[in-house]
């Protein structure tokens, strides 16, 4: 494979769990020190983080340096994004809100070359990231070694499962499941370990099952990440930078 330092897509196709942080803090050294204790990958979170693109770019950079795989989820239906930050060296993005086929479509249009959509050529600095000397080497194989996430996090996309599932170029479901809470309830509660919750997660493994997709979830922490790894889901997000710096600070606080 030319595309050899793009770890993600490999471990997830050949059948691994994968866990990975969370950044919501614009500071690519933050990614690269949470990469360095082990992550997998590190997802840098362009829509309710305090990223921008200067600093997401470094970031990227940095997140392969430490030898783990970048992931950007981008703001809502932002589609330029998802292109520029491929383009940019990310492996794999994440798409907010994949409620329905139509967005489903225009997702895979920015993110997959043709046959399978319409991303534009110009991947220069990830061809230098991914170790080939020509942008052709990387485009050649970048439709299977970078990733889509469509994130189901409402009713609709729930109803709409099959036919996200099915659609070529979409390679995740990921699961969020604190919008989803808020949906399923009508907006009454936001608790993403909820009894509808919990529904919807089995309806997420039984349609990547049908349809050969990665089943992925939005975790709290690490025990209700190895807890749904056990049930099926094989990408895992654990908690968030912000999450562990709060965590970490409280208690030698409370230590004191
Ligand atoms: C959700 O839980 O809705 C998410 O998008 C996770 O960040
Ligand atoms: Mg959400």
């Amino acid at each position: 494979m030319a595309n050899a330092a793009f770890s993600l897509a490999r471990r997830l196709r050949a059948g691994e769990t994968v866990y990975s942080a969370w950044c919501s803090l614009p500071e690519p050294l933050v990614c690269e020190a949470i990469a360095r204790e082990g992550f997998g990958a590190v997802v840098i979170d362009m829509q309710h983080g305090m990223w921008d693109e200067p600093s997401a770019l470094q970031a990227v950079s940095y997140v392969h340096l430490a030898g783990a795989a970048p992931i950007v989820r981008v703001p809502l239906w932002h589609n330029s994004l998802v292109s520029r930050m491929l383009d940019w060296g990310a492996e794999g993005i994440i798409a907010p809100m994949i409620n329905g086929e139509a967005e489903a479509r225009a997702f895979v249009q920015a993110a997959k070359y043709p046959p399978v959509g319409e991303r534009s050529v110009g991947a220069h600095r990830a061809a230098m990231v991914a170790g080939v000397s020509d942008q052709k080497l990387y485009i050649a194989e970048a439709n299977t070694t970078t990733l889509t996430f469509a994130m189901i996090e409402t009713q609709a996309a729930l109803d709409s499962l099959d036919r996200i599932a099915a659609m070529p170029g979409i390679d995740v479901l990921f699961v969020g499941p604190g919008d989803l809470s808020l949906s399923l309830s009508n907006g009454a509660t936001l608790d993403p370990h909820s009894a509808a919750v919990e529904g919807g997660l089995e309806k997420v493994l039984a349609a990547c099952a049908r349809h050969g997709k990665i089943p992925g979830l939005f975790c709290r922490d690490a025990e209700r990440a190895t807890e749904k790894a056990r049930s099926g889901f094989r990408f895992l997000t654990v908690g968030s930078d912000l999450t562990f710096l709060r965590a970490g600070t409280a208690a030698q606080l409370k230590a004191l």
